[in-house]
Order: structure tokens, then C-alpha cells, then sequence
């Protein structure tokens, strides 16, 4: 099989992963009370197009960046689970558009997600590793966290609040464009958070810049910016596939290796920016 090359896997990428969010009339939903409080129209036609936007990793080499005002810049600023943006400004900037929450983050007890307010800001947009290929019902019965008890007790506190699911289709869909490329089998895991916002802000946006996926020369062994925990398996992955994951990210890379390596900056065209 050829190796594909930027163009190419941008093409394809635009060509077979679609970035879907739960609406009401999907089943099994359709008859259940979460129905009502699913929001009536997918994501992608109630939010955006931005012009530019920036997908900021929750990675340790985020600090001493500097890179807060340039984020800000942004027309759109997406962040992960957790990751805080008071204290740590000059950094990370201080907005946020949208916010990706895993569903083990929104079962913590570490993270106050039904309590804390920061995550009251922006559009909140939610994802659970569903099983591989499975339909909703499935999913739904066996979810990998309490994702949708979590989604009814936040929507009932916060009901003005924009808050999305993202369909599982999409998890799998953008896992085997990865594995598509790839020579060798890679571990049944859905993609990082960071890889899945990447792609939901490539289908929003009309270009995307990501901060710290691919590392900088701050590339460190704390696993986030805003936490004193070090292990370098977050930047290298264990269940995530986050290898595959950036190796497909540094091929689709439209700016520069020297951005890469001083602001841990990628460029990425949003979807309709990419003309197959
Ligand atoms: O850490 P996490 O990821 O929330 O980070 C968001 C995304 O940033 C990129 N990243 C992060 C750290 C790092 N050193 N390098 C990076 O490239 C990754 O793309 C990552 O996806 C997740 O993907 O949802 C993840 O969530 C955490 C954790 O659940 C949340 O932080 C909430 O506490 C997972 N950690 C654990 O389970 C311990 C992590 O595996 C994946």
C-alpha cells in the first residue's frame, strides 16, 4: 500500500470521517426522557464556521510557552476535560469556545464536573469510548462511563447551557483512518481527545492551529500543564494509539518544522479548505 501523502491524507480524511453529534430522533434515544435534552440539531449546524481556531493540549510543555496571547487570537479556542486556563494565562490564554470532555473526567470525583465552574464557559461536547462498531444500544447499555446519568445531571443544572454528545460513529471512523495508514495493526482504542477536538475543529473551523500535540522543545515528562504528575506516557500514549495519532498529524502538518519545534505549533486546513 502507498504511503499517502499530506494532500492525500487530508482528502480522505475529509472523505471518510464525519464529524456527528447524538440528535433526538436517533434510536434508541428517540422514546427516552435524554431525548429532551439532547439539543434539537447536530453540532456542526448550530456552531461555526469560525475563521481560526486553536485546539490547546493539556500537555505539560504547554507551560512557560507563552503562548496565551496568540491562542486568545484565535476566533475559536478548544480545550480538554479538566484543563484549567486561571493562573496559567500567559500560557494558555484565557478563552474558551469549547470545551471536550472525556466521560471518565465527568465520572471523577477528582474533577467536580456537576459542581465546579470551570465548566460553565463556552459549548461543552462530550465522548465515551464506545465498543468498536457497535450500535447505539449497545453503547448505551454498556457505556465505558456513566456518560449519560452524568449528561441528565449537568443538563438539569446548566439547561441553557450548549452541551453536546458526540456519536461513537465518529470515534471509530477517525480510528481506522489512523489504522488506514498505518503498517502495523494498532491496539482497539478509540483516539485521544486531542485527536478527535483536532478533527471536530478541522470540520468547524476554516484553519486550525494545535498547540503542543506534536511536542516542542519543552517536551517534558509532566503529563499536564496544570498538575505536578509526571509520566511520559501521556505525550507517548498507553491506550490511546497517541503515537499513530501524532505521526498521522505530522504528515497532514501544512506549516513549518521550526513552528513544531518552538511553539509546538501545527497548521491544519479546516474542512472546506481542502479540495480533494
Ligand atoms: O490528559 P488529557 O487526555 O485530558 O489531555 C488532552 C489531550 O492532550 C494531549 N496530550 C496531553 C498530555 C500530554 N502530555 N500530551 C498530549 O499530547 C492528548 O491528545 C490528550 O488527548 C483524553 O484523551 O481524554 C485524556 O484524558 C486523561 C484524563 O481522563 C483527563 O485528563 C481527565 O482527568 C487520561 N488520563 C488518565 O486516564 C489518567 C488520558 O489518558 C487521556
Amino acid at each position: 500500500r502507498p504511503k499517502l501523502s499530506g494532500p492525500e491524507l487530508l482528502c480522505q480524511l475529509k472523505k471518510t470521517v464525519e464529524v456527528a453529534t447524538l440528535t433526538p430522533k436517533l434510536e434508541p434515544f428517540h422514546s427516552m426522557p435524554l431525548a429532551s435534552q439532547l439539543p434539537p440539531k447536530p453540532m456542526t449546524s448550530d456552531i461555526g464556521p469560525y475563521k481560526s481556531c486553536a485546539v490547546v493540549s493539556s500537555a505539560g510543555s504547554m507551560l512557560y510557552s507563552g503562548l496565551g496571547k496568540e491562542i486568545d487570537s484565535h476566533d475559536a479556542v478548544l480545550r480538554f476535560s479538566a484543563a484549567p486556563t486561571v493562573g496559567y494565562e500567559k500560557d494558555v490564554g484565557s478563552k474558551t469556545t469549547i470545551r471536550l470532555l472525556n466521560s471518565q473526567m465527568m465520572a471523577s470525583d477528582d474533577h467536580h464536573f456537576l459542581s465546579s465552574s470551570l465548566y460553565s464557559t463556552g459549548v461543552l461536547v462530550a465522548w465515551d469510548p464506545a465498543p468498536f462498531s457497535a450500535d447505539l444500544s449497545q453503547w448505551y447499555n454498556k457505556t465505558d462511563y456513566p456518560i449519560f446519568t452524568q449528561y441528565q445531571q449537568y443538563r438539569k443544572l446548566h439547561p441553557l447551557q450548549p452541551f453536546y454528545i458526540l456519536h461513537p460513529r465518529y470515534e471509530w471512523q477517525l480510528w481506522q483512518q489512523i489504522q488506514d495508514n498505518m503498517a502495523e495493526p494498532i491496539q482497539k482504542n478509540p483516539p485521544s481527545s486531542g485527536l478527535l477536538g483536532t478533527v471536530m475543529m478541522m470540520s468547524l473551523c476554516e484553519v486550525v492551529h494545535v498547540y503542543e500535540f506534536l511536542p516542542s522543545r519543552r517536551k517534558t515528562e509532566l503529563c499536564h500543564y496544570y498538575q505536578k504528575f509526571f509520566d511520559a506516557a501521556c505525550t507517548l500514549g498507553a491506550y490511546h494509539p497517541l503515537l499513530y495519532e501524532k505521526n498521522l498529524v505530522k504528515r497532514m502538518n501544512q506549516g513549518v518544522d521550526q513552528d513544531i519545534y518552538t511553539h509546538g505549533r501545527v497548521t491544519l486546513p479546516g474542512f472546506i479548505n481542502i479540495n480533494c
